[in-house]
């Protein structure tokens, strides 16, 4: 029986008491992101057999063509921090703009989210995930708040993700270490698993989407060369894992070290990632575990965001990985 298990929401409360950003409307924003988590963790496994399976026929904000589940965590989403308080304005992948939830008193917060991670996994029934942000926010409409955050006037001061695999993870940080619970879905809570996690500084796993690789430049095809050279007196070559889940490939990363990376192609001048609800929640993960997050020529985290759906060449992982990418990219080599 794990009546000494450390619970999310207990987690919650104990940072609360040490940690002065960590307020009573974080503490509740977070909680109500954990029961987010366990409905989506209920819902996903469902739905094949609630027909949510498929296509709905229209597009996302960036082209992407909508799956039904990414529609359904979207509106899953939004109800759950629709007047519940804390969350000022929703960033999503599935909204166009900026979602005024509550100019109230508490309204302190804007949830940057991508709802639902690995959309092309969610009928092979592989894994997926929920990518979250949180910044504190200024201003007192939908203007002032959407400048503010693109104009770094918010902060990052929390994110997190929460994967749906074999078990369901919720991994989040407040700027004072990450932890990692799972999902006990007889009692219904995320119990700590994984305390102050640390991502390996070298790693052995690379994740890419390799069919790319004629499109990418060729800093990039050398970068892949030099970690599928043979040579077991430096551990090459690393093992390929690509799952098609941004949130899966990371988090093997940041468990046992290795690197993630989307560069520029033919078809995403820009990378395919977007900033807000896809590369910054992660950098701020894996930058307090002593990972890194990069475009492959700057720190991810100082790059300049214009567009709530700005995407970004991205590399992600183990600082070794890391920079020896960005020596590639920058001609060190
Ligand atoms: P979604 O949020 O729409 O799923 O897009 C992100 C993503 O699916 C990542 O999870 C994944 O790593 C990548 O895109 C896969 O893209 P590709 O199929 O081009 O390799």
């Amino acid at each position: 029986m794990h009546t000494k298990a450390m619970t999310f929401s207990r987690h919650i409360l104990e940072e609360a008491k040490v940690q002065q950003d960590m307020t009573a409307e974080l503490s509740s924003l977070l909680m109500q992101m954990g029961y987010v988590g366990k409905i989506l963790s209920r819902e996903i496994a469902r739905a094949p057999l609630k027909g949510r399976l498929g296509l709905v026929g229209e597009t996302n904000p960036t082209g992407d063509a909508q799956k039904k589940l990414d529609v359904y965590t979207n509106d899953i989403m939004v109800e759950a921090f629709s007047e519940t308080g804390p969350v000022a304005g929703l960033v999503s992948e599935e909204l166009e703009e900026l979602k005024i939830l509550s100019l109230g008193r508490e309204a302190k917060y804007i949830l940057c989210t991508d709802p639902l991670d690995g959309s092309s996994n969610t009928d092979i029934n592989a894994p997926i995930g929920t990518i979250f942000g949180i910044y504190r926010c200024s201003g007192n409409n939908h203007r002032e708040l959407e400048q503010n955050l693109l104009n770094e006037r918010m902060k990052q001061i929390a994110a997190g993700y929460v994967l749906y695999g074999a078990s369901t993870m919720l991994v989040y940080t407040c700027g004072h270490g990450v932890y990692g619970f799972t999902l006990d879905c007889d009692l219904g809570e995320f119990l700590l698993v994984h305390e102050n996690i640390s991502c390996p500084a070298r790693g052995h796993y690379c994740s890419a989407n390799l069919g790319r690789y004629h499109e990418w430049s060729s800093d990039i095809q050398n970068f892949i060369a030099h970690l599928t050279v043979h040579d077991p007196s430096t551990r090459r070559p690393y093992s390929l894992r690509y799952t098609g889940a941004l949130v899966a490939d990371f988090h093997r990363s940041l468990l046992e070290g290795g690197v993630y990376f989307y560069p520029p192609d033919a078809d995403h001048k820009n990378g395919k990632l977007r900033f807000l609800y896809e590369c910054a929640p992660l950098a701020f993960v894996v930058e307090q575990a002593g990972g890194c997050a990069s475009t492959g020529t700057q720190r991810l985290l100082d790059l300049k965001v214009e567009l709530l759906h700005q995407r970004a060449p991205f590399v992600i992982g183990s600082t070794e990985e890391v920079a020896l990418y960005e020596k590639f990219l920058t001609g060190g080599t």
